[in-house]
């Protein structure tokens, strides 16, 4: 899978050398590039950002940054590309559709995702309306709250999404037991002491039932994801 971030803060991306995703770029699964934005202004303070047309405080990025910047990944990347199989280009905003694990899922399929990482109050729309006419443009956010960049979550959404690439995790059955992968929360987990400063591993767990074990995970995450995310739960499951 190809991906570009696009940013004025490229250091942010430097974490992804790290751990599994580090593996996985160093393995070829995973081909990561980071542009500076501010490589495509080029006056001499290198400029991103104006005020808002129409008044207002805070400050807009620049329309020319962008397209010359997503010109260049565009170009490169048509080389056996169709406008349904070019890139997907995400612009992190907490005015998008919210990231679900769905989401990730879906995104894990696609051969090239871009993510543009917009500061201040926002992009010139005429950004999201130029990409739009070219490619498929979407709008992302975290959850309801304010970061102050699109950075932090763009690399939320790419670890959600690459270590669903396959080879990436190393072994994919982890995959299968994790919180929202069947709409429920996850179950707790244990491991050795038996006895830790008294606390105890809940019998049936060390029993060697593995029906009961299945039925007791089970049993765990309906209760948790009631308790804290009564949303989440399938409707047969709903009441009580
Ligand atoms: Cl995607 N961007 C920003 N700036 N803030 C957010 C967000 C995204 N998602 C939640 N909050």
């Amino acid at each position: 899978m190809r991906i570009d971030a696009i940013s004025i803060f490229p250091e942010y991306f430097g974490v992804l050398e790290l751990s599994l995703l580090g593996r996985a770029r160093a393995r070829g699964l995973i081909d990561v590039q980071v542009h500076d934005l501010r490589d495509a202004a080029h006056d001499r303070h290198r400029t991103v950002d104006g005020t808002p047309a129409g008044g207002g405080a805070g400050m807009v990025m620049r329309p020319e940054p962008w397209g010359e910047t997503l010109d260049a990944i565009m170009a490169e990347s048509a080389a056996g590309e169709t406008s349904d199989d070019g890139p997907i280009i995400i612009f992190p905003s907490p005015a998008g559709e919210v990231f679900t694990q769905a989401m990730a899922r879906e995104l894990a399929e696609e051969r090239h995702l871009v993510f543009g990482c917009g500061r201040y109050e926002g992009i010139d729309q005429r950004v999201f309306d130029e990409y739009g006419d070219r490619a498929r443009v979407r709008l992302v956010s975290l959850g309801d709250y304010v970061l102050n960049g699109g950075e932090v979550a763009a690399m939320a959404m790419i670890e959600a999404v690459c270590r669903l690439v396959p080879g990436v995790v190393g072994n994919p059955e982890s995959l299968v037991e994790e919180s929202h992968e069947d709409g429920l929360l996850e179950y707790p987990s244990y491991t050795k002491p038996a006895d830790w400063r008294g606390r105890t591993i809940p019998p049936v767990l060390l029993g060697g039932n593995h029906g009961a074990v299945r039925d007791w995970r089970r049993e765990q995450s309906i209760a948790r994801t009631r308790r804290v995310r009564p949303e989440l739960l399938p409707p047969d499951l709903r009441d009580e």
